[in-house]
């Protein structure tokens, strides 16, 4: 599949130019959950099966990164396999961190009571997760889909859910059982606007995909609107149980390369306001082969989120990739061609692979400062090929070649022209061999 994608890709020579949405591009992703912990952006994401008719989907995967151009691909961290209740539809949910675990929330098909809401935890962000209780944490109809979980200030946890309704739980501390009943929330006119699509027969603006935050002293409730094809819309209360008041759109429709659901993650990192978003924008994409995209923002200085508009730039990078430490050869800002897959060595187990003639890898904002003479690399099931090393552009300064070849080793360097400064770099792969070996990480000296 992916090669048929990039194939199409390729075609687009001003997409490639500037595109930095979708933020994924050697699958398809969707519903953005990204959490903040420490000084890393852990992006959980669904992922739409290859050609899928519906929401076909098995696993979640995790992206970081710590500049908001360059994604760290961690591979498939939960899937419906580590629930032995679950049949299928590993749909929205996200993930949160307390007490030196992390807790992530996820809706799926139970085998004999229909859609239900688990939770797995772990220790790591990157996992392993497993099934915290071993059956549902929540079933309490056919539209339990989409958690998103909040921490309030005073410790209450809440978990919000649901499609056609919204409700939500107080969570215990322990995170994994929850007290009081399952509460309604009124989807009435004051709180989620009014549903301008008769046919849909709903009361309200309000879909599914709720995401609950608190900035200084408003809460936020972030949602898909308006029935498909849905836009982005929020309410804002004075607690986390609300009352809501329909605040505004925030992503209009999506009229080009959107897909009919859209789904809403908000985070400051870096003193910088982001919207995680999907659309159906990569090649072969659509309304079940979706890509997760990112936006920035700023809010008015009422609190008010702005309007925001699709883009295919995406952001501005908000630290430089020091190119001087082992970089994994995941960590993506664009590419064409590559796929990853996982293995039990490196540090992540995550591995770039099914390297062809002309495939690449971008890498934005590498602060090479005083310069750089060197460039080494880890690789694996060597046939043979090359790696040009380019800077700023697909065909910009060829900076080295480095000849990979089966006697070289699992360690390979070649020589650079000097380098100075901050440069997008470009690894360029040449050579007649399908897979022509298996790149696990680089590095500059
Ligand atoms: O990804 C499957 C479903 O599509 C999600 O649960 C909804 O939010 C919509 O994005």
């Amino acid at each position: 599949m992916r090669k048929k994608i990039l194939t199409a890709i390729a075609t687009m020579g001003y997409f490639l130019c500037i595109a930095q949405n979708p933020i994924i591009q050697t699958i398809y992703t969707a519903d953005p959950a990204p959490l903040v912990h420490n000084d890393t952006v852990y992006l959980y994401t669904g992922h739409d099966e290859d050609a899928s008719t519906w929401f076909t989907m098995k696993d979640w995967h995790c992206y970081t990164t710590t500049d908001m151009v360059n994604w760290t691909d961690r591979g498939a961290v939960l899937s419906l396999k580590d629930f032995s209740w679950a049949k299928k539809d590993a749909w929205a949910g996200q993930a949160i961190y307390r007490n030196d675990k992390f807790y992530w929330y996820v809706p799926m098909n139970h085998s004999t009571m229909g859609m239900s809401i688990g939770v797995a935890i772990s220790t790591s962000p990157y996992g392993p997760f497993t099934d915290a209780l071993g059956k549902p944490l929540v079933h309490s109809g056919n539209g339990d889909i989409d958690p998103g979980v909040f921490i309030d200030d005073d410790s209450q946890a809440y978990l919000y859910w649901g499609n056609p309704y919204l409700k939500y739980v107080k969570l215990n501390e322990d995170m994994i059982s929850y007290s009081g009943d399952v509460i309604s929330v009124p989807l009435n006119e004051t709180g989620f606007s009014k549903r301008m699509k008769d046919a849909d027969k709903r009361p309200s603006e309000y879909e599914e995909g709720p995401w609950i935050y608190k900035r200084k002293k408003l809460y936020y409730l972030a949602y898909p609107a308006g029935g498909v094809p849905e836009h982005l819309a929020y309410s804002t209360g004075p607690t986390a149980t609300g009352p809501w008041t329909y605040r505004d759109t925030i992503m209009p429709v999506i009229k080009k390369g959107g897909a009919f659901t859209n789904h809403p993650g908000i985070i400051d990192y870096k003193g910088r306001s982001y919207l995680f978003y999907h659309n159906g924008a990569l090649p072969g994409g659509g309304g079940f082969n979706r890509s997760v995209c990112v936006e920035e923002f700023t809010y008015h200085a009422d609190g008010s989120i702005p309007r925001i508009t699709n883009t295919t730039e995406g952001v501005r990078p908000v630290s430089f990739l020091n190119p001087f430490i082992r970089q994994e050869a995941e960590t993506i800002a664009w590419e064409e061609g590559i796929e990853t897959a996982k293995d039990s060595v490196g540090a992540s187990g995550i591995f770039v692979t099914d390297i062809s003639n002309n495939d690449y890898i971008k890498v934005r904002s590498a602060d090479f400062r005083k310069g750089a003479k060197k460039f080494s690399v880890s690789v694996s099931d060597i046939k043979g090929g090359t790696i040009e090393i380019h800077a700023d552009s697909k065909d910009g300064m060829l900076l080295g070649t480095l000849s990979v070849t089966p006697a070289g080793g699992s360690m390979q360097s070649c020589s650079l022209k000097k380098i100075k400064g901050v440069h997008d770099i470009y690894f360029v792969f040449k050579g007649s061999n399908h897979n022509m070996f298996n790149f696990d990480w680089w590095q500059f000296k």
